[in-house]
């Protein structure tokens, strides 16, 4: 059982791609986290609850002037209390309702990658985003990732290095298994 914690490192491209436990709102040194958000941009359970309330009140504000946002669509905001210099928020489908699934959670990584491009950002952290609240089964959700990523991550002029941050050792194993088909 002891493997299934053991955190992962691969390279797709120039593109550096970890895969660990952890916490999103414990990621010192890396430029940007991901915010599983709702379309109101607004404190809720599950990451934006826990990203809301380390980041502090003043997120929120920043938040409410960029809402409300639509799924697939993704915005940047500062990151506050938070260790790092930006959250970027993206809404995921909500598995079962905004359809096509697939596509929509395609275009959240894809607004993400787009973004730390423009913003000139190197590292970021990303949890499982529609997996949670939203109900999408993580063993298709990685299926969605691991694609977009293979097809995102050539000819990147900033990101350096995308971290996905799994929050049981369940998902961590989904995820280190289909990345190690590589
Ligand atoms: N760090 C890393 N991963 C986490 C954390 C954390 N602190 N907390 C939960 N996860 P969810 P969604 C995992 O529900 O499905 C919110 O209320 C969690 O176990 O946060 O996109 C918003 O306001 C799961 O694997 O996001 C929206 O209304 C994954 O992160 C709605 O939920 C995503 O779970 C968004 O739902």
């Amino acid at each position: 059982m002891l493997k299934n914690i053991i955190a992962m490192k691969l390279k797709i491209y120039d593109l550096e791609i970890d895969i660990e436990k952890g916490n999103i709102t414990d990621q010192p040194g890396i430029d940007a986290v991901v915010n599983a958000a709702n379309a109101q941009l607004a404190p809720g359970g599950g990451v934006a609850g826990a990203i809301h309330n380390a980041a502090g009140k003043d997120l929120y504000e920043e938040c409410k002037s960029k809402a409300p946002i639509a799924p697939g669509e993704a915005v940047i905001t500062k990151a506050y209390n938070l260790p790092n210099k930006f959250v970027i928020h993206t809404l995921g489908p909500i598995y079962g309702k905004d359809k096509p699934e697939d596509k929509i959670l395609k275009q959240c990584y894809q607004n993400i990658i787009r973004l730390s491009e423009k913003h000139q950002i190197r590292s970021v952290a990303i949890p499982a985003i529609s997996t949670g609240i939203f109900g999408y089964p993580v063993i298709d959700a990685v299926e969605v990732v691991f694609n977009t990523i293979l097809t995102e991550a050539k000819g990147l002029k900033h990101l350096q290095s995308l971290k996905f941050v799994l929050f049981s050792n369940e998902d961590l194993k989904i995820y280190k298994d289909r990345f190690a088909e590589i």
